[in-house]
This record gives structure tokens, sequence and C-alpha cells, in this order.
């Protein structure tokens, strides 16, 4: 038997980040449909943001992605966020986007390009000071095209040193999580393709550095739940990136391409102790076609049902069955667990917060998306695709 009032609190106090970048336009390589009412500039994100969380409850914190959030003063936009009743979260570094990365960043085998970059992510770091933002996520286009390209061994070493003296701007409390992706924009070789090459990085730096693992960016077939589980137990899962995918780096809707998948993963953190402050929730969508706001915000549910299945999961039975070689009594187990209709119980769970039963009708009774569409003209594009 679950104890049902435990889970409404785990539930109750879940926090899930919202990127910046999914609320403004998106698209692909071939085109940007920009839709009506989208921020122009950060401080309208956060306003978006703070819708999500006002009609959830669990999306508190918002990601920045510098430059696209780059603003005069940051401490500014902090208190904006506060004004609204959210919070600025990680701060995510962007060393992809100009025309000096060709070869890339950090590994580079320019000097001068590896210091503009190693530069840049101490400017993050600075950024984090002003805004008492914890995280410096790290996400890497680094990589070759072609063998030969390039000295794989030199380039880790490269990727080596740049971080260590990131590493050693951090201040207390602050934290470097280095996010790890299999390919793209790299073809051949990726300098941080897997969590294997990004684990051993973040253990010689230090316990200040910790992985990150963005769900879409894996090889297909690939069991992320392992994953999740063998970091956790190591101490070294810094948080996640959600979204999903059919294809590569989809970033569609967590929860919309396999919901199942979400739930296995959610029942490794729980079952590792990670649903704490100390693993960052995160979202990294893009939201092409589709409206932003309640996007994310069925996102957001997406993610508070998986892990109130894993919350229902009846472990002492789990065990038992484990430890009796029940293969298909400890699978039921597992599998009564995800094939619960934990609505009601979000439900009531909303209820008991104050919130509205049905964030995704209450947001739309409320007005704002009409509002915006009103008042805001000539929305920003996020980034990519721009
Ligand atoms: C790279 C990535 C990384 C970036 C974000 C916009 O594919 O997942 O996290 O910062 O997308
Ligand atoms: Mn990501
Ligand atoms: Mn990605």
């Amino acid at each position: 038997m679950t104890d049902l009032t435990a889970v409404k609190d785990a539930l109750k106090s879940q926090a899930i980040e919202t990127p910046s970048w999914a609320y403004g336009n998106s698209g692909t390589r071939f085109k940007v449909f920009a839709q009506p009412g989208v921020p122009r500039d950060p401080y309208e994100k956060l306003d978006d943001a703070a819708k999500v969380h006002e009609f959830t409850g669990v999306a508190p914190t918002v990601a920045l992605h510098i430059p696209w959030d780059r603003v005069q003063d940051y401490a500014a936009l902090a208190r904006h966020a506060e004004e609204r009743g959210v919070r600025l979260g990680a701060i995510n570094s962007n060393t992809f986007q100009d025309d000096d990365y060709r070869l890339g960043s950090i590994c580079h085998p320019d000097a001068a390009v590896r210091r503009k970059a190693v530069d840049h992510l101490l400017e993050c770091v600075g950024i984090m000071d002003a805004t008492g933002s914890r995280d410096l996520k790290l996400w890497f286009a680094d990589g070759t095209n072609y063998p030969g390209q390039d000295d794989i061994r030199a380039r880790q070493d490269r990727l080596a040193e740049g971080l260590a003296e990131v590493y050693a701007r951090l201040g207390e409390g602050q934290r470097m999580l280095l996010e790890y992706k299999f390919f793209e924009p790299a073809f051949y070789t990726t300098d941080v393709p897997d969590w294997g090459t990004a684990y051993a990085h973040c253990l010689k730096l230090g316990p200040q550095a910790q992985v990150v693992v963005d769900t879409g960016h894996h090889a297909p077939g690939t069991n992320i739940e392992f994953i999740v589980a063998t970091l956790l137990r190591e101490g070294k899962l810094g948080g996640f990136d959600f979204n999903s995918r059919f294809y590569a780096d989809d970033d569609l809707m967590v929860g919309a391409a396999d919901p199942f998948q979400l739930f296995r993963i959610m029942y490794e953190v729980v079952r590792g102790g990670g649903l704490t402050s100390e693993v960052a929730f995160m979202l990294d969508q893009c939201h092409n076609i589709e409206a932003k706001i309640p996007a994310i915000i069925r996102s957001v549910m997406n993610v508070q049902e998986a892990t109130a299945k894993a919350l229902l999961v009846d472990r002492p039975a789990l065990a038992a069955a484990q430890a009796a070689g029940d293969v298909l009594g400890a699978n039921a187990v597992l599998m009564d667990a995800y094939n619960t209709d934990v609505r009601p119980l979000l439900r009531e769970v909303r209820e008991e917060m104050g919130l509205d039963p049905e964030p995704p009708a209450a947001y739309a009774r409320s007005g704002w998306a009409e509002k915006i569409v009103a008042e805001r003209v000539g929305g920003e594009q996020a980034g990519w695709g721009a």
C-alpha cells in the first residue's frame, strides 16, 4: 500500500523549470511559423512563464539562454520574475551560433577561439551571480564531420582545460551541469557525445560538476532510465532537459512520444531518491506548430502524471516479487502503477493547492492568450532557426 498523503506532498513540492526559448518563435531549418502574441523580449517571456506557474503551481523557475536572453540589467530581470511569482533558473550558455565556432568552441584548434568560448562561459557565471541562479548549463556543439579532421584526444584535452577554468570560477553553491548529445550539428565525432564522457569530465572537475540528461540526445533504443539510475547512484545526476522525440533531437513535448519511457525514468528518479532540488527538472522544448503556453502547460502536466505514477509503484510488493524471482509479478507491479489513471489524484492535488484542477481550461478562460495577441506585435524568435 502506498501512502497517498506522502504521494500528494511530493507532487505539491515538485518543481519543473520551463525554458525561456520555448515561449518564443522556433522552427526547423525549413521554416519558422511565427505565432501572434509571442514575447518580444526576455521580460515578456517571464510574463508567460509566470502564467504557466500560476495555472500549474509547479513551474516556479525559468531557464535563460545567453545571448538569446541578453539584457542590460540581470538583477532587474530577476526582480521582474520575482514580482510575477517566479525565479530565474539555469543559465544556458551558447557557444554554437557565432561564425567563429565553425570548427568548435572550447575544443577549437585555435586558442583564440577557445579563449572567446571560455570567456563567454565566465560571463554566464557572472550572470548567475546577478540573477542568483544556481546552475550553469553547458552544451557544446563541438565535434568534427570527417575522420582525420582534428585530433580526437587533443580536443578532449582542450575541453578539460576550458572546463577546469570555468569550474574554478564557480562560487559556493553554484554548479556546472554538462549536457551530452550523440550527434548534431557534428556528424562524425562529437566532443561530449554521451553520459560516460560527461561523467568522466565531471568526476575530474569535482562535486560542483554534474551531468545533465537531455532525453532527446540519445541514439534510438538507448535505455535512458539505466543512465539515470547509474548517475544517481554515483551522485552525479545534476538534472534533466525533458522533451520527447520520435527520430532525432525533435524537442517535442515531454511525454508525448513515449509516456512509458518518461514513467520509467521518473521511477528511477524516485527509486534513487532523486526527487529533490539537487536534481533540476528542466524542459528543453520548441513548439513549432502548436500554441506555446498551452503546450508548456501540457508538458508540465505530463511530467506530473509520470511522477505520480512513479510514486504509486508499490515498492515493497515490487521488492518482494524481485526477491522471489517472480518475473511476471514484478513486471505487473510496475505496470499496475503505470496503468493507473492519476488524473483524478492530480485534480485533487491542485484543488488542495488552491488551483483550478484543469490548468489548460483555466488558462484558456483567463484571457491571457487574447491579451498578448492584442498587445504584442513583432514577437521574438527563440534562437533556433533564427
Ligand atoms: C542542444 C540543446 C541544448 C541547448 C538547447 C537549446 O540540442 O538541447 O540544451 O542549450 O538545445
Ligand atoms: Mn538540451
Ligand atoms: Mn537538444
